[in-house]
């Protein structure tokens, strides 16, 4: 028996049923709350009552909590709710329709989490904006992914989607003109889907490649924009003017009447925002606070530019702000009250996680980690940039979700699990593996400081089997790691029946999967072959050596279409191959073969096709060219794949067209472990050439960056010479 009232929220009255139905009921009687003898009536009957709706939905649910003697919702903030059950009566009151759909969310989990005793949870967000930016360059999420979308987001009580892709061409190169029908009437799908979930559709429009500020056309230009979107339903609006220069004007009238420099360019962003803001905003009873992204949205510098928005953008305007970095690996509560203090206005963090348009080759599939508490808190919310591929996202977009709710009780591992188990379902155990192995990203590393490792459960069995190894007494440590070798080669068959009902899913991250089975296969090689060895047994271990060789080689062979390109994907990212290049080296040395294979190692990115194998290929015209100047502590290098003795490196960086493009200020170094380094030299020119001490042994030689610069690094070659090589 349903209980509702003439404002019921019809989204959270349908979750409930749905939930209802599948425990088993058929037969729904709906009463509306003013039919007191009815209810009374229906709990004799004896069947289950649900009422649903908080005080401004419905009068039955507030007597229902007296009766069970809870307190109701008022009070509470934004989206919060009280859910109570006990003895046949169940009571879902939102402090808004907001709050009831939440509730019905939480009765969903409760009901598939099997708690079926009484209870009674007040519950309200952390952050009063939760969601997701769909900000990404490369290919637009499709229609479907986007529906796929908002019905996540409410289920995953996220109220906020940012509709900017970059290469929507009506969005940025062609935003003055408006939709061709059929566009038109897809957007109003997604903005009465997006309304059904209770998510907030902000419609963001980027008009800085090609505005004048000044002008009363561009003005007029975006505000029938904004209407058009308006009229399909639209609440909420924004305008990105990140990525664009502010020190070229598109038409002489700004120069005119703004001048040059940063102010200028401030001062222009607010006149023409300003305008928006009292001809389209202040004229739309129920419309939401615009947006804006400022063009410094990467930093807390004071500036003229941000001094220009302080003094004069219009304070009812909320400011959006990456983090410090672009990709921030912390975003600290310290830093997200300066960001309100030196942007002068209310911030959303549009947060660059687990986005990979910077690094294609990788899926981000790790959970979201490093931002305190007091980020959610304190600032307006946070919209995390996802993903390419739309369903892959929804592991990070889970945990930013889940975090952005209850930031203090956030526990970054927990929820990985949580939405493994909701995007995996019967296949949560084959999304693990596939997911462990594409874990780590940008964050992990400017977070932890620590190098960007990945495979967090194959590195220590790996690091165990070389131990036991050295020790001569391998078995046990080669069983475990077999056993979780064999979960990755068999992964791409487990997922594909696994997750068989979410085609779009494995579609997206097919070379990827393909990638970890052979690794797998692989490295299952690779034990077998080593403890042939041990067993003195030569030919079998020859025979493991080849298809070792085989699987690495299918596996680096694979290539994937991205917006930058064909790129070899990149998973189990410098722990596999190091880990098989390492056991073809020890295993080279038993048969008498050189057993030196230098893995090319970096922190940074690729430009275009120049991948970091071109500095250990032999060939000094083919280079690495990293795709942004390097940051302090990031590095470039190679690894041998176990310790050595070393005694003469040669690193030839720059050429001919970019001579500047290399390392000036950064230290060689070498490590037998990957954790203790030893200095050789500094580094400060393009030709570095170092003999490290007698008996060094190494089995990482790196260049660490010490000093910012502006210039990207191309490495042509590195040259790792032994005593006897
Ligand atoms: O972050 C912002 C505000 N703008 C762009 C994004 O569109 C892009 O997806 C990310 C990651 O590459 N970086 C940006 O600067």
């Amino acid at each position: 028996v349903e209980v509702v009232g003439a404002g019921t929220d019809p989204a959270a009255l349908a979750v409930v049923e749905q939930v209802l139905r599948s425990a088993g009921a058929s037969t729904f009687i709906k009463i509306t709350d003013n039919d007191q003898a009815a209810v009374d009536r229906e709990r004799g009957n004896g069947g289950l009552v649900v009422f649903v709706g908080g005080p401004t939905e419905s009068r039955a649910t507030a007597l229902a909590l007296a009766a069970l003697r809870v307190p109701g919702p008022e009070g509470l903030a934004q989206d919060g709710y009280v859910l109570a059950a006990d003895r046949g009566v169940i009571a879902l009151s939102g402090v808004d329709t907001g709050g009831t759909f939440y509730a019905a969310q939480s009765f969903r989990q409760l009901f598939a989490s099997g708690t079926s005793r009484g209870f009674a949870m007040r519950d309200w967000p952390a952050a009063p904006r939760r969601g997701v930016i769909e900000g990404f360059y490369g290919a637009p999420w499709s229609h479907a992914d986007r529906l796929a979308q908002l019905d996540f987001y409410g289920r995953t009580k996220q109220n906020m989607y940012v509709y900017s892709p970059k290469d929507d061409p009506y969005l940025r190169a062609r935003w003055r003109d408006q939709y061709p029908p059929d566009q038109l009437a897809l957007l109003s799908q997604l903005v009465t889907r997006a309304a059904a979930n209770h998510v907030s559709f902000t419609y963001a429009l980027s008009p800085g490649l090609s505005v004048c500020y000044s002008s009363d056309a561009d003005k007029n230009a975006l505000v029938a924009k904004f209407q058009s979107m308006w009229d399909i339903g639209v609440r909420s609006f924004a305008i990105p003017l990140d990525d664009i220069s502010y020190t070229r004007w598109n038409c002489d009238a700004d120069a005119a009447k703004f001048g040059s420099g940063g102010a200028a360019a401030g001062a222009a962003q607010s006149f023409l925002l300003n305008r928006v803001q009292q001809d389209f905003i202040a004229t739309h009873p129920g419309v939401d606070r615009l947006q804006m992204v400022p063009t410094e949205y990467y930093d807390l510098a004071d500036s003229p530019y941000k001094t220009a928005l302080r003094t004069q953008l219009d304070k009812a305007v909320i400011v959006e702000w990456t983090g410090v970095g672009v990709i921030a690996g912390q975003i600290t509560e310290k830093q997200a009250r300066q960001a309100k203090e030196v942007f002068g206005h209310d911030i959303l963090i549009w947060d660059n996680y687990p986005v990979n348009d910077y690094i294609t080759e990788r899926l981000l599939l790790g959970p979201y980690i490093g931002r305190e508490p007091g980020v959610a808190k304190f600032l307006s919310g946070i919209t995390a940039n996802p993903m390419v591929q739309a369903e892959a996202s929804k592991i990070a977009e889970f945990t930013s979700g889940d975090f952005l709710w209850n930031p203090d009780k956030y526990d970054p591992d927990k929820s990985w699990l949580a939405a493994i188990a909701d995007l995996g379902g019967p296949a949560a155990t084959a999304l693990k593996v596939f997911a462990e192995n594409n874990y780590s990203s940008l964050l992990v590393r400017l977070e932890t400081g620590k190098p960007d490792l990945d495979s967090p459960v194959l590195r220590p069995l790996l690091a165990d089997f070389w131990a036991a190894l050295e020790k001569k007494d391998p078995w046990d440590a080669a069983a475990k790691l077999d056993g979780y070798l064999a979960t990755m080669a068999s992964d791409p068959a487990d997922l594909r029946s696994g997750m068989a009902g979410n085609p779009k899913f494995l579609a997206e991250v097919g070379p990827w999967l393909d990638q970890v089975g052979l690794y797998g296969q692989a490295g299952r090689h690779a034990v077998r072959m080593l403890l042939a060895q041990v067993d003195g047994d030569g030919a079998t271990s020859w025979a493991e050596r080849g298809h070792l060789v085989a699987a690495l080689k299918q596996a680096q062979a694979i290539r994937v279409q991205t917006a930058r390109g064909p790129r070899n994907p990149s998973t189990c990212t410098d722990v596999c191959v190091p880990f098989l290049n390492s056991a073809l080296a020890m295993a080279d040395r038993w048969f008498g073969l050189p057993g030196i294979r230098p893995q090319p190692t970096t922190s940074m990115g690729t430009y275009t096709d120049n991948v970091p194998a071109r500095m250990v290929d032999g060939d000094p015209e083919t280079y690495y060219w990293t795709d942004w100047a390097p940051r302090v502590g990031d590095t470039i290098g190679v690894d041998l794949g176990s310790a050595q003795r070393v005694s003469h490196v040669d690193i030839a960086m720059g050429k001919p067209t970019s001579p500047n493009d290399f390392v000036h200020n950064g230290v060689l170094e070498y490590s037998a472990d990957g954790e203790r380094w030893t200095t050789v030299k500094p580094v400060t020119e393009p030709i570095v050439s170092a003999d490290l001490p007698d008996g060094a042994q190494a089995r990482f030689v790196r260049v660490r960056v010490t000093g910012t610069q502006t210039y990207w690094v191309v490495v042509r070659e590195i040259t790792v010479s032994t005593p006897d090589s």
